[in-house]
C-alpha cells in the first residue's frame, strides 16, 4: 500500500512539493510576514538551491510567491545559500545571502533588494552590481564561509554582522563591519569562536530581555539586556546556544560562566531541528523562531516517492527564562486559530500501567496540552551515577517509556495504532540525584513505526527540564500533524521535534493516549486536546 503520502503535514509549513532546507530571511514588512526558504525547484532531494519565498498576515496561512533569489550572476551562479533580512532606518529591507561562486564550492557574500519596497508583497528582488560585497580573505577557509547574520547598529552608527566559518576545529562567528551597508571590513577577532565544534552554520545573534518576555529589536542593547549566540554544527546536524554578555566596547560576546559553550549546551530543540533563525516581530513585540525540521527517514527512495521532503516548524514566540539560564519557546498564539473541536479530561488518575485514550479528535493532526501532577517526590528513581556523561537521548533510550519506572515515566502516546504496535511516546521521568532531582524529557521515535526498514532512523530524543518541582506538577504540549510530534514541556523549558512515519498510526487509524508506567499514581489535571484546521498553504 501506499503509506507515505500519509505524511504530508497538515498545519506545519510546507510548499506543495520538491525538498526544502533553512528558514531564510524570515521578517514582517508593511503588515506581512515573508520566509523565504531553501528550496529546490527540481526534486526532493536537496540541489539546485533558490530562496523560495511565502508571505502571511497571520504566520499560518501562506501564499507562495516566486522565487525571490536564484543563481543568475557571477558571484552566485552555482547557489545561492542561506541569510538574512535587515530593515534599514529608511524601512528597506536588505536581504545579505550567500552565493557559491565555483564547482570548488567557494563561498561569498552578496546583498539583494527590493525591485519595489512599495509593492506589498516585495516579489521581485534584485541583486546589485556591487556583489560580491564580501569574499573570504586569506585567513579564512573560502568553502566554510557562509550565512550572514541580520545586521544589528553599534552606538557607533556603523553596522555589524557576522559570518559562520570555521579555522579547524574551532567554529567562529567572523565579524564584519560597515558604515554604508555596502564596504564591509572584517574585525580583527571574531565575535566569538569555540574549540572543538567544527563548522558553524547558520549563526544567529540578538538580544533579550531581563524582564519580560517580549522581544527586542537587532540592535538594541544596554542595561537587562543579554544576548544570546546560537550556532548550528555542520558535524552532526545540531545546534546549541549560550546566553551572554555583548561586550560593545570590544566588539565581543561573552557566554555567561557557566553557560556550555560546545556540543552539550543548551539546545533550542532536542529533537530533529536545524539551521533554525530568529527576527523581531514588531506588531506584536515578540522575537520568532523559525527552524527546519528535516526528514528523518533518510530513505531518498521515499523523498522521492513522496515529491517532497523538510518542512519548518512551528514558528515560536522566543523569551529568556527569569532565571536568566535559559531561553522559553511557545508556539505562537495565531496557531490556536486552528484549534477545532476540543475534547477534555479532567482531574483523571493514572495508576501504574494504566493508559487513558483521548477519543473525539483526528489523533494524527491534534494539538494536546496537558498538566500531570503527582502527590510526592519519593518515588522518584536514582539517577545512575554513570549515565552522568551521557547525553540525555542515551538515557531515554535506556529507560525508555516502557521500562517501569517510579515517578514516570509518564506522559502521551501520540500517533499510536489500535493495539500500540506503534507509538510515539513524550512524556517525563524524575530522577533523584543525591538529595535534588532531575527531571527528564522524552519524544522517543523508537517504537513509531513497523516499517523495517534498516535505514530508518528512529532516535531517542530527550532533554533535561531545568523545573522547580514544588508544586508537583509538569506540564506538556504537543503539535501532532501525521510524521512530526513537536513538544514543549513545561511551558516551553525544553522542546524537542521528532520526525515519524507510521505504517498502521495513519490519518483517523491514529490514536492519542495518555499513560503512566511508574509507581507514583500520576493525575492528569486538565488535558485539553483539538482536532487542528488546514490552513491554507
Ligand atoms: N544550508 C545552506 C547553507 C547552510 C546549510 C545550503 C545549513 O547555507 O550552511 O542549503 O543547513
Amino acid at each position: 500500500t501506499n503509506i507515505i503520502k500519509y505524511y504530508r503535514t497538515g498545519y506545519h509549513f510546507q510548499p506543495p512539493k520538491h525538498w526544502i532546507n533553512d528558514p531564510n530571511g524570515p521578517m514582517y514588512y508593511n503588515g506581512v510576514y515573508h520566509l523565504f526558504y531553501q528550496y529546490n525547484p527540481k526534486g526532493s532531494v536537496w540541489g539546485n538551491i533558490v530562496w523560495a519565498h511565502s508571505v502571511s498576515t497571520d504566520l499560518i496561512n501562506w501564499v507562495h510567491l516566486d522565487h525571490a533569489i536564484y543563481p543568475s550572476k557571477e558571484f552566485d551562479q552555482y547557489g545561492t545559500w542561506s541569510g538574512s533580512v535587515t530593515i534599514l532606518p529608511n524601512n528597506i529591507p536588505v536581504i545579505l545571502y550567500t552565493g557559491i561562486i565555483d564547482v570548488n564550492n567557494t563561498q561569498v557574500q552578496n546583498y539583494a533588494i527590493p525591485a519595489d519596497a512599495s509593492d506589498p508583497l516585495l516579489r521581485e528582488w534584485i541583486k546589485p552590481d556591487e556583489n560580491p560585497l564580501i569574499v573570504a580573505d586569506n585567513s579564512i577557509n573560502k568553502t566554510r564561509f557562509r550565512d550572514p547574520t541580520t545586521a544589528w547598529l553599534g552606538r557607533d552608527g556603523h553596522w555589524r554582522m557576522v559570518v559562520g566559518s570555521a579555522r579547524r576545529h574551532r567554529g567562529v562567528a567572523i565579524l564584519y563591519r560597515s558604515r554604508d551597508f555596502l564596504k564591509w571590513t572584517k574585525a580583527q577577532h571574531p565575535l566569538h569562536s569555540s574549540s572543538k565544534t567544527g563548522n558553524w552554520e547558520c549563526p544567529d545573534f540578538f538580544p533579550v530581555s531581563l524582564n519580560h518576555t517580549n522581544g527586542l529589536d537587532t540592535s538594541v542593547d544596554g542595561e537587562n539586556v543579554k544576548h544570546v549566540l546560537k550556532v548550528s554544527l555542520d558535524d552532526t546536524r545540531f545546534e546549541y546556544y549560550t546566553i551572554g554578555t555583548y561586550d560593545t566596547k570590544n566588539d565581543r560576546y561573552i557566554p555567561d560562566r557557566k553557560m556550555i559553550d560546545g556540543w552539550k549546551g543548551l539546545r533550542l530543540d532536542y529533537g530533529n531541528f536545524y539551521a533554525s533563525k530568529t527576527f523581531y516581530d514588531p506588531s506584536k513585540n515578540r522575537r520568532v523562531l523559525w527552524g527546519w525540521a528535516n526528514e528523518s527517514d533518510v530513505v531518498p527512495k521515499d523523498a522521492i516517492k513522496k515529491g517532497w521532503a523538510g518542512i519548518q516548524a512551528i514558528p515560536r514566540k522566543l523569551w529568556l527564562d527569569p532565571s536568566g539560564k535559559q531561553l522559553v519557546q511557545w508556539p505562537v498564539e495565531e496557531l490556536e486559530t486552528l484549534r477545532n473541536k476540543k475534547v477534555e479530561l479532567r482531574n483523571h488518575k493514572l495508576n501504574k500501567g494504566e493508559i487513558v485514550e483521548v477519543e473525539g479528535i483526528t489523533a494524527a493532526q491534534a494539538d494536546v496540552e496537558v498538566t500531570f501532577s503527582f502527590s510526592s517526590l519519593k518515588n522518584a528513581e536514582e539517577f545512575d551515577p554513570s549515565w552522568a556523561h551521557l547525553y540525555a537521548k542515551d538515557v531515554c533510550a535506556i529507560r525508555g517509556s516502557a521500562v517501569q519506572g517510579g515517578l514516570g515515566p509518564f506522559g502521551l502516546l501520540t500517533l499510536a495504532s489500535e493495539n500500540l504496535e506503534e507509538y510515539t511516546p513524550v512524556f517525563f521521568r524524575v530522577f533523584k540525584v543525591k538529595n535534588k532531582y532531575k527531571v527528564l524529557m522524552c519524544s522517543d521515535a523508537s517504537r513509531s513505526s513497523v516499517r523495517n526498514n534498516p535505514k530508518m532512523y528512529k532516535p531517542s530524543f530527550a532533554g533535561f527540564v531545568d523545573v522547580d518541582l514544588s508544586d508537583k506538577k509538569l506540564s506538556l504540549r504537543s503539535l501532532i500533524d501525521h510524521s512530526v510530534v513537536e513538544s514543549f514541556g513545561a511551558g516551553g523549558k525544553t522542546c524537542i521535534t521528532s520526525r515519524v512515519y507510521p505504517a498502521l498510526a495513519l490519518f483517523s487509524d491514529a490514536r492519542l493516549l495518555a499513560f503512566n508506567n511508574g509507581t507514583e499514581t500520576i493525575t492528569i489535571e486538565t488535558l485539553n486536546a483539538w482536532s487542528m484546521n488546514k490552513p491554507d498553504r
